[in-house]
């Protein structure tokens, strides 16, 4: 496996790339281009620059997080053919910068969602967290309002305003899209962008609805083993693949995470891992916790020992962290506990190591 680091850009994280660099055993940056509005053709100048900056810091760029996609590929609407057209060209652009991996997502109209983003543990640490009874009784369009009040002045990834200025519209337009149809909008999305995939040498990893659940009357497809064995083989090519994200996943007790890691890294269709522990407290309702096993739900050994068991060789990065020692960052997005979290997967990662070749010797 080889261990990144999520970035927003110089001028949007309060995490400089020297400060990625000192994290031990860190090769390289998961990035993207964030002043390029959805729909749009990432230029090659553009990619070319962030790649420098950060091979400049002694770290590779081989991961993009995310290219977003357009409302109206996943709507199905007439509009998507030139839509999908600008995708391919961003493929093409990112393969000549030499870019390996784009995680995306096919979530209609919200991306990930939280009823708060900064909630006090015990020990003074703050989390995101989700509680059903608030996101259930909410209206969507508050709920917008509130995520971009709890930013820290920050922007949220996938809550870009200007694609939810007009989502009353939106939600309108969803009222004739439900789970059969979105799968019928991705699969065609596919048809068209993993040949070009193919031809470039550039793998998609769709990454899981957060939290894998329907909100709002909107369908969500990419959250249990069955609906992501279906995703796989809607193109069954290796080049349609997942972003396994421990947390989004595991948020519903019934994803058993280490089978599914098995399962899917065994067909070779895991090419991005995303490392986060999540606290269960009742139905529908968790917050984010530390990496470390015993603070969540999660089994980290096992799910680390699960990546290692398959001969994992893809990007792995820590998720979501804690803000801690008085950090002040984008929600999940602070240094240090994602370098913790780094540093205890590693360590992780090294005892399984050790132990399987003690083993055999
Ligand atoms: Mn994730």
């Amino acid at each position: 496996m080889k261990m990144t680091f999520r970035w927003f850009g110089e001028k949007d994280d309060s995490v400089e790339l020297w400060q990625i660099k000192q994290i031990p055993g860190m090769t390289g940056v998961v990035g993207a281009l964030f002043d390029i509005p959805v729909g749009e053709v990432w230029p090659l100048e553009k990619i070319n620059r962030l790649k420098t900056a950060v091979n400049d810091a002694g770290l590779e760029l081989e991961v993009i997080e995310s290219v977003n996609v357009h409302e109206d590929i996943k709507l199905g609407l007439p509009t998507r053919d030139m839509y999908i057209e600008n995708y391919i060209e961003t493929i093409k652009n990112l393969s000549k910068a030499g870019i390996k991996v784009i995680c995306y997502n096919f979530m209609p109209v919200f991306d990930w969602l939280r009823s708060d983003l900064a909630k006090k543990l015990e020990d003074g640490s703050e989390v995101l967290s989700y509680d059903n009874s608030i996101i259930s009784k909410v209206d969507p369009v508050k709920l917008v309002e509130d995520m971009e009040e709890g930013s820290q002045g920050f922007s949220l990834p996938g809550w870009e305003p200007y694609r939810l200025k007009e989502l009353k519209d939106t939600l309108e337009k969803y009222k004739d899209v439900d789970e059969e149809k979105l799968f019928e909008n991705l699969k065609y999305f596919l048809e068209c962008i993993i040949p070009v995939c193919e031809e470039v040498d550039v793998k998609m990893a769709i990454h899981p609805d957060d939290p894998p659940w329907n909100l709002f009357d909107l369908p969500r497809i990419v959250k249990s083993k069955a609906n992501l064995e279906r995703l796989v083989k809607l193109v069954d090519s290796p080049y349609n693949g997942l972003t396994l994200c421990t947390g989004s996943l595991g948020s519903n007790p019934d994803n058993d995470i280490p089978d599914m890691i098995r399962y899917f890294g065994k067909m070779g269709r895991i090419h991005f891992a995303h490392i986060r522990n999540i606290k269960f407290v009742s139905e529908r309702t968790f917050h984010e916790t530390s990496h470390l096993s015993g603070d969540g739900s999660l089994d980290m050994y096992e799910i680390v020992k699960a990546f290692y068991d398959i001969g994992f060789k893809g990007y792995i990065r820590p998720d979501h962290g804690r803000m801690i020692w008085g950090e002040r960052a984008r929600p999940g997005y602070g240094l240090y506990d994602r370098a913790l979290g780094a540093a205890y997967i590693n360590g992780l990662w090294e005892a399984i190591d050790k132990s399987k070749k003690e083993r055999k010797a």
